[in-house]
């Protein structure tokens, strides 16, 4: 574990989804108190961070992602008081606390949205983004909301149409309005002087909105469709040149960033859906003036082909420059990655290799909770759905309910996760693979995970070294070389089911030992079984 200013870069950073973690008081959601008894065995998986999925107050629309009192704990999760305790013993334990802040849009609960909508005059009228009907009546422009349909919602009272990127009960605030980028910052203000160490920002890029509100081409015949959204949604089919990605949100970000300097040893982690997320990436990364990191959706939602890999990195070096990348396989926005990207690998063997993966990059890592057990996506049946975006594209998209499902602690009916049937089912499937049963067994892939990450921790090369990709004479094979203080290592990923072997040049000086991969080198000839890694110092 770091201690240093700079824990965030290349650290590893758990995600808590809190309704799904640990439901304390047996009402079937998870809470606070709940995330608190579990924290130490989060920090024995070794890492550096819990990144809270939102806890604040909230009609639960979106289950959290629409906020309707930025500086109060919603009562459901517990109250400020428990959530100081989690923070005293977060850091007790040596783990940094980073919250979610959601400031595109809020609730329309919130009283600032209730009191906008009022009229046309009142004191926060333009604190959200509004507009007039086209004379025929209809919505201003072709914007979409990526959960269906039109971005705009007519509202009665006002006779305007009002901007919402997502679901219509999440209005999109006008950051335009230097007051409404003033409020957000004393909010986050609020939680930096309790003693948080950073902040999930959600849709980081959706900020700001072209005042021209101009139509959005649409995306022309053989070009590729990048947004992170399923490729069913018709949000795909634009390019999202006016609604998102807007340049004043540099100005914006320069001045968050001043804020979090006040705070020294705390950071930023920004997600970003874009038609060019790694061009996004950069812009809002590099310079040590903006966001500390971003994440894209480069490996949560494409397949893991060696060749796909190779190209997402190639465009990382090329596009990403001095900027700072964090690596998600999953979230609780998408299938959990066991499935998504190996249903047809090893379930044990290919988590691990995965993880192995992103912890060689330059960049910093998530983990969402359960990966480290190597859980499957659960299958939730349509009545007990709850996801908003996933009733509508049913059944072809069955929204993000599968990766959100309770925690398996233990393998009895409730996974040890509540003493009342939980607001998501627990999957059965999943029971063997509970946190208990796998402590128990000294060969499950838990274990391994913990040394894995407690090996990659100890090494500052793969922590913190430049990246370059190393050309081996065996396509199925990612060969990469970290580089760092005037050290160089080199790393092979087989993230096959099958062994594989290749020439790795006369260069190594050392194998490295001790991350529980095995490998066999044999003069400059590498064979690597299955799922398996190399890693070597060069000379
Ligand atoms: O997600 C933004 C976003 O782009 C996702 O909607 C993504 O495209 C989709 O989930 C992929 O399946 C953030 C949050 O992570 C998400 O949970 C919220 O619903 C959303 O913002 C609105 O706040
Ligand atoms: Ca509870």
């Amino acid at each position: 574990m770091t201690t240093t200013l700079n824990w965030w870069k290349g650290g590893v950073i758990y995600q808590i989804y809190p309704r799904s973690f640990m439901d304390a008081n047996g009402d079937g959601i998870g809470d606070l108190a709940g995330i608190t008894s579990k924290l130490d065995y989060v920090a024995s998986l070794g890492v550096d961070a819990i990144w809270l999925s939102p806890i604040f107050t909230s009609p639960m629309k979106d289950f959290g992602y629409d906020v309707s009192d930025y500086c109060d704990i919603d009562p459901m999760f517990g109250t400020l008081a428990d959530f100081k305790a989690l923070i005293d013993r977060a850091h007790e334990l040596g783990l940094k606390v980073m919250i979610d802040q959601v400031i595109s849009h809020s609730a329309d609960s919130h009283p600032w949205f209730e009191e906008s909508r009022q009229d046309k005059t009142n004191p926060k009228a333009d604190w959200y983004v509004w507009s007039d009907p086209k004379p025929d009546g209809s919505p201003p422009n072709n914007w979409l909301s990526i959960f269906g349909g039109s971005a705009w919602k007519w509202d009665s009272r006002r006779l305007q149409y009002y901007l919402h990127n997502f679901l219509e009960s999440q209005p999109d605030f006008n950051f335009h309005n230097p007051d409404v980028r003033k409020a957000h910052l004393e909010n986050m203000r609020f939680w930096l002087d309790m003693g948080v160490d950073g902040f999930r920002l959600d849709t980081v890029n959706f900020y700001f909105h072209s005042e021209g509100l101009e139509d959005n081409p649409p995306v022309l015949p053989g070009e590729p469709k990048t947004m992170g959204a399923p490729h069913d949604n018709p949000y795909t089919y634009q390019r999202h040149v006016y609604d998102l990605s807007r340049p004043e949100n540099l100005d914006f970000l320069k001045d968050m960033r001043a804020m979090m300097d006040e705070y020294p040893g705390t950071t930023t982690v920004g997600e970003i859906g874009d038609d060019f997320p790694l061009k996004r990436m950069a812009e809002y990364t590099s310079g040590g003036d903006k966001l500390h990191m971003a994440y894209t959706f480069d490996f949560l939602n494409k397949p893991h082909a060696p060749d796909y890999i190779r190209d997402v990195l190639k465009n990382m070096q090329e596009i990403v420059g001095d900027g700072w990348p964090c690596w998600a396989l999953s979230n609780h926005d998408v299938v959990r990655s066991r499935t998504r990207w190996g249903a047809n690998e090893d379930g044990e063997a290919y988590p691990l290799i995965t993880l192995a993966l992103i912890l060689s990059l330059r960049g910093s890592v998530c983990l969402y909770q359960g990966e480290e057990l190597g859980l499957p996506e659960a299958d939730v049946p349509f009545e007990r759905i709850q996801d908003p975006y996933g009733i509508p594209l049913w059944p072809v998209f069955k929204g993000r309910d599968g990766c959100r499902t309770p925690m398996v602690w233990d393998k009895s009916p409730l996974g040890g996760f509540s003493t009342v049937e939980p607001w998501l089912p627990v999957s059965k499937e999943q029971l063997p693979l509970s946190v208990a049963e796998q402590e128990a067994n000294p060969d499950a892939l838990l274990h391994k995970v913990r040394k894995l990450i407690h090996w990659r921790q100890q090494q500052p090369v793969l922590v913190n070294g430049e990246l370059s990709q190393r050309d081996v004479d065996n396509a199925q094979l990612i060969a990469l070389v970290r580089e760092y203080q005037g050290e160089r290592l080199l790393v092979v990923l087989n993230m096959t089911g099958e062994s594989q072997q290749a020439t790795v040049g006369n260069d190594i000086a050392a194998e490295l030992q001790g991350h529980g991969f095995t490998s066999s080198l044999n003069g400059q000839t590498l064979t690597l079984p299955a799922y398996q890694a190399f890693f070597a110092k060069l000379s």
